[in-house]
């Protein structure tokens, strides 16, 4: 959660003047394994431990500022549907292929669906280099830059779509049901708090390369258990690698059992026609499609899913309620 980066500005100030380090508030002590002596400071009700700050403060911070942006995210979901925009957020620690699929997704979708319009909202800290990269490939673009932020929010997208597509009459933008588009939304490569910032999106994409490791929804867990597809990016390299795509697919469906994987390779064009046949599907509106060819391997059965799915809800239900009650 993003009020530990600084993102978050409560504008409280903290008394910075002191003689003697603040012992930290109980409520971010961390938990302490006994054997090993492993500290872990997300153990309390809020999740996240911020230096100075308690518990119930880090959630309310955190539920008032997500509130403000969901606000807008709402907007920006109702703003797409009446563009027949179909909005996708790409999100993945830095450097997975994000804009490398995005330019390789752009020239497969010219060939197979010549008059579709696809734009992206570029974000980085800095520079403007995938948004150009996009440009190149005569798709529009537009760049935001965060600068010290780490991830974009529903107010930076709704402006970004202001300036990419025409408002002249929204009423007539849509509602003939032929007229749809693709926006792409790559957010800030940051495997953590993109998760938590809704921008409108019908769906979050996680893409992960096969060089981070295969133990990354382990211990990203948010991200993946946020995402509706996982794209496993790169396996152009695995026989260079020692990378163990069955126990990945399983540590991804042990923190979101309903999750969707697609195996690609962005640069060799692997698997290219699964992740074309699943954006097809998000256009029509149902990115969660259970036929099971897009990786049959992938759907396990359908019942099984739903039980693991409910246990996993009622858990966090759970735990929830147990925070509320402590707060
Ligand atoms: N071998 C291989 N390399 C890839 C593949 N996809 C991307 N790359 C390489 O990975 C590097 C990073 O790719 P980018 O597309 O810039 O990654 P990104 O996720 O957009 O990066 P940020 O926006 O900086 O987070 C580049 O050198 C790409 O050429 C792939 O499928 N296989
Ligand atoms: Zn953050
Ligand atoms: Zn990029
Ligand atoms: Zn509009």
């Amino acid at each position: 959660m993003c009020v530990v980066c600084g993102c978050a500005d409560s504008g409280e100030k903290i008394h910075e003047h002191r003689h003697e380090p603040a012992p930290l508030p109980a409520a971010s002590a961390p938990q302490v394994n006994a054997q090993t002596g492993d500290l872990h400071f997300g153990s309390g009700s809020a999740r996240v431990s911020v230096p100075g700050m308690s518990q119930e403060r880090a959630i309310r911070l955190e539920t008032d500022i997500l509130g403000a942006n969901n606000r807008i995210a709402r907007q920006n979901r109702l703003h797409f549907e009446a563009h027949g925009v179909t909005a996708l957020n790409l999100v993945s620690s830095p450097g997975s292929g994000k804009t490398t699929l995005l330019c390789a997704t752009i020239h497969a979708l010219k060939q197979r669906h010549p008059g579709l319009a696809v734009s992206v909202i570029e974000g980085d800290q800095q520079t403007s280099f995938d948004a150009d990269r996009i440009r190149a490939t005569g798709a529009p673009a537009i760049q935001v830059n965060t600068g010290k932020g780490c991830h974009l929010d529903a107010p930076m997208v709704a402006e970004a779509f202001g300036r990419l597509h025409s408002h002249g009459n929204h009423e007539a933008a849509h509602h003939h049901g032929h007229d749809h588009s693709l926006l792409f939304i790559e957010n800030v490569g940051n495997l953590v708090c993109p998760a938590a910032w809704d921008l409108g999106e019908l769906a979050k994409v996680a893409i992960l390369s096969v060089t981070e490791g295969e133990d990354k929804p382990l211990k990203y867990p948010d991200m993946f258990a946020a995402a509706r597809l996982m794209v496993l990016n790169k396996v152009d390299l695995l026989p260079h690698l020692q990378f163990d795509v069955q126990r990945c697919i399983e540590f991804a469906r042990r923190v979101n059992p309903g999750i969707e994987i697609i195996q690609i390779s962005a640069t060799t064009g692997a698997g290219m026609d699964a992740w074309l046949h699943w954006l097809e599907h998000a256009m029509d509106g149902q990115p969660d499609h259970s036929h099971g060819h897009v990786d049959s391997a992938s759907h396990g059965t359908t019942e099984a899913v739903l039980r693991q799915r409910i246990a996993a809800l009622e858990a966090e239900l759970a735990a929830a309620h147990a925070a509320s009650a402590g707060a």
